[in-house]
């Protein structure tokens, strides 16, 4: 997989090069790649940003700059450097395709105006395979474990930083109107300066998925949010079996592996309910049996 990441602070992305993403890349698995968006600027001050249309607070990064960057990393026919995309850029995307949901809970469409762009280049026609180009947004739906399991088949990632109050919004639609796969994505539901922190957040999630990428595959099997029932974990413990008077329950000692299952089952449910009941209401109700049900 190949990610680019643009951003006016690309330093931020220097820690990718450590721990278990490091090795990946070491390891071939991923390549990452932070551009400075000022590289694209041609005035003297190297701006970014302006204010925004109908007034208000704040700065607005102008679609120009982001226009120039995005074209050249793209590869785009009628952008700047005339590249064709490589070659490597092509597979795969059935699973990424199917995520349409996430492309239509995204893809609020403008007044309009945008929607008149030229006919797609053939390479990016909607639907088919190609790099997938994601933008930061608090005002985005929220990314999801379902999100970064799709996104890690992609050949292709590049993530757009926003900064200040954020980007104009022509510049998603325009990519989208050139068939290109573009998805918005908030985190979570509080405030963040910019897009540097989210992005490395979508982008751990992601590529820790990546085949090879852990060591024991097994630990991503038996997670929170994994699979079709999005339970949150039960809790764990290690030796010594009491610490400071506290004990472990008693099931877990029991060497009776059926029991604990159940118990374990029992208190991802439970706590489920108790802390995230959001995850029990979206849960697919045939996987709660009657057992199940009578703890919620
Ligand atoms: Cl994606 N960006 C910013 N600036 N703030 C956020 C966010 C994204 N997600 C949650 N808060």
């Amino acid at each position: 997989m190949q990610i680019d990441i643009v951003s006016v602070f690309p330093e931020y992305f220097d820690v990718t090069g450590l721990s278990l993403l490091g090795k990946a890349q070491e390891k071939g698995l991923v390549t990452i790649r932070a551009h400075n968006l000022r590289d694209w600027t041609h005035d003297v001050h190297h701006s970014v940003d302006d204010t925004p249309v109908g007034g208000g607070a704040g700065m607005v990064m102008k679609p120009e700059v982001w226009g120039q960057c995005l074209d050249d990393l793209l590869g785009m026919p009628d952008g700047p450097t005339q590249q064709q995309p490589p070659s490597g850029q092509t597979a795969n995307t059935a699973d990424v395709n199917g995520q349409k949901e996430a492309m239509k809970r995204s893809g609020e469409k403008s007044d309009g105006t945008a929607a008149e762009a030229d006919s797609p280049a053939d390479s990016y026609k909607a639907g088919a395979a190609g790099p997938v180009l994601i933008f930061p947004n608090p005002s985005a739906p929220l990314f999801t474990q379902a999100d970064a399991t799709a996104l890690s088949r992609a050949k292709r990632l590049i993530f757009g930083c926003g900064r200040y109050e954020g980007y104009d919004a022509r510049i998603p639609d325009y990519y989208r109107n050139q068939g290109v796969d573009v998805r918005e994505y908030s985190i979570g539901d509080y405030v963040l300066n910019g897009g540097e922190v989210a992005v490395s957040v979508m982008l751990e999630a992601i590529t820790r998925l990546l085949p090879g990428f852990m060591g024991n595959p097994e630990s991503i099997v038996q997670e929170s949010y994994t699979g079709d029932e999005p339970l949150l974990e039960y809790r764990q413990y290690t030796r010594p079996t009491t610490w400071r008077g506290m004990t472990v329950p008693a099931i877990l000692t029991s060497g009776d592996h059926g029991k604990v299952d159940r118990f374990r089952r029992d208190e991802a449910i439970k706590r489920t309910s108790r802390i995230r009941p959001d995850l029990i209401a979206r849960l697919d109700c045939p996987t709660l049996d009657k057992h199940d049900r009578r703890l919620l």
